[in-house]
């Protein structure tokens, strides 16, 4: 009996696949079907996957092909599967030629040729496609509008922006104002002063376009509140923008945290700083706080909740201005638990994660915020564990893709929780207002 397998990601199953898996089972008695893990398409930068491993396996397991259909979930595994069922040939489209020559080491290999004028991508794109404007900060738009290309059903059509450099840009329209942008998109991301979001959300929700904003969301806990109304009324998206919550590492942390892998969780610190310079006087009003509060405080209200007893602030001010703070440091008081806060935009630190619990505690290195790489660590050093999860973008991508998908399925529970996106607002409300602050020279 000569056995052949094949891999593949089969997502929306379409004539290209069928006609590979049919040619597969011609060249042998026996066809073994691979199919590709969630994560391990992740992990190899499939990010716009649109079915589940499930789905995907339903739909080949239907064509009544495949003699037996496995997952493949790791880098590697097609040599061990070829060595454990005793593999004659492995087949794969000619769009992989070459890439699989290694395993003639362990069977013969074919490349079938690929059928053209079909794939999941064109299916993906030719599906909905959500247009987007983008608002703001020109740096950090540009770095947007590139990793929005990974993403399928997602299409940026144009900007508004300071200082714009158009090779940024090429290829999307530059809007004269944020009237004329709204009017000609589904959908907007701000990058704004956080002063600015709200009269800017506002607009956009009543215009019924979906919105994502980098966090903070809004200044002020009643206007956020407001927002969540009218996005809900008018049935749109108000997403938190803050790559760092769609990050895989950040997600798989949190997730074997909650797990209880290093017991009840007691204690957090977080560091997060980047020298900037102050322009003195300018509008330019990301301090640290807005800069940086958000993400540092995420960790700590998605593991701990945002219902502390208490909190200290302490913050240095810059001379020029008391609503820039140099560095914060926040102390959270829990029940049970404590929590501690470091931000600066005028010094230097290690920007690191460190997650402590009565069994073991977790170790995020610098720069944790948009890390691949984290650590489990125990008493017994022996049963320390390392984990390493891809991160293309700094998790732009997956944030987009979360985004996109959130616009049509409302109860996707990627992202950050509207409690969380309130208590980063009610904390910085509480340091514009000066409460629970104390200042340093
Ligand atoms: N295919 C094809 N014609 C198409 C599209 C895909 O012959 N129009 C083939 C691919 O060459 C592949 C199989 O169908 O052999 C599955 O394709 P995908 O689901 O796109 O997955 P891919 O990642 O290309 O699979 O590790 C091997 C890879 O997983 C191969």
């Amino acid at each position: 009996m000569t056995k052949v397998i094949t891999y593949g990601t089969f997502d929306l199953l379409h004539r290209g696949h069928i006609r590979l898996l049919e040619r597969a089972k011609e060249l042998g008695d026996y066809l073994i079907v691979g199919i590709t893990s969630d994560s391990f398409d992740r992990f190899r930068g499939k990010i716009n996957v649109n079915q589940t491993l499930i789905e995907r396996v339903e739909a080949v397991r239907n064509l009544g092909i495949a003699d037996k259909i496995i997952v493949e979930e790791y880098e590697g595994q097609k040599i061990d599967d070829i060595r454990r069922y005793d593999i004659d040939i492995f087949t794969v489209g000619s769009d992989w030629i070459g890439y699989f020559d290694y395993l003639n080491e362990y069977c013969k290999v074919v490349y079938l040729e690929r059928t053209d004028g079909v794939s999941s991508t064109s299916i993906r794109s030719d599906m909905k496609k959500l247009t987007m404007g983008i608002v703001g900060d020109d740096q950090y738009l540009h770095k947007f509008y590139r990793e929005s290309k990974y993403v399928n059903g997602l299409m940026i059509e144009s900007a508004l922006t300071r200082n714009a450099d158009a090779d940024a840009f090429e290829g999307i329209r530059f809007a004269k104002d944020y009237d004329e942008l709204l009017d000609s998109v589904d959908s907007v991301y701000i990058y704004e002063y956080p002063q600015l979001h709200y009269s800017m959300i506002k607009e956009a929700l009543l215009r019924k376009k979906h919105v994502l904003c980098e966090a903070p969301i809004t200044l002020d806990v009643d206007q956020y509140l407001e927002l969540c109304e009218i996005a809900r009324q008018n049935d749109c998206l108000l997403m938190d923008g803050l790559r760092t919550a769609f990050s895989t590492a950040y997600e798989r942390l949190c997730l074997m945290l909650k797990s209880g892998m290093i017991g009840d969780i007691k204690m957090i610190d977080v560091t997060c700083t980047s020298l900037r310079e102050y322009k003195e006087g300018t509008s330019d009003k990301w301090n640290s706080i807005c800069s940086w509060g958000p993400t540092a405080m995420l960790p700590i209200f998605q593991l701990f909740g945002t219902e502390h007893v208490g909190k200290n602030m302490i913050c240095k001010l810059s001379e020029d201005d008391p609503d820039y703070d140099v560095m914060t440091k926040i102390d959270f008081v829990y029940k049970n638990a404590v929590a501690t806060v470091k931000v600066g935009q005028g010094i230097k630190s290690e920007g690191e994660l460190i997650i402590s619990g009565t069994k073991g505690y977790a170790y995020v290195p610098a720069p944790w915020w948009k890390t691949e790489y984290f650590e489990i660590r125990y008493e017994d050093q022996s049963l320390n564990k390392r984990f390493y999860y891809q991160l293309e973008g700094e998790g732009i991508r997956n944030e987009l893709v979360a985004f996109r998908d959130k616009v049509v399925n409302r109860n996707d529970h990627r992202g950050i929780e509207p409690d969380v996106s309130r208590e980063f607002i009610s904390v910085i409300r509480d340091f514009y207002d000066k409460k629970d602050v104390t200042l340093i020279e």
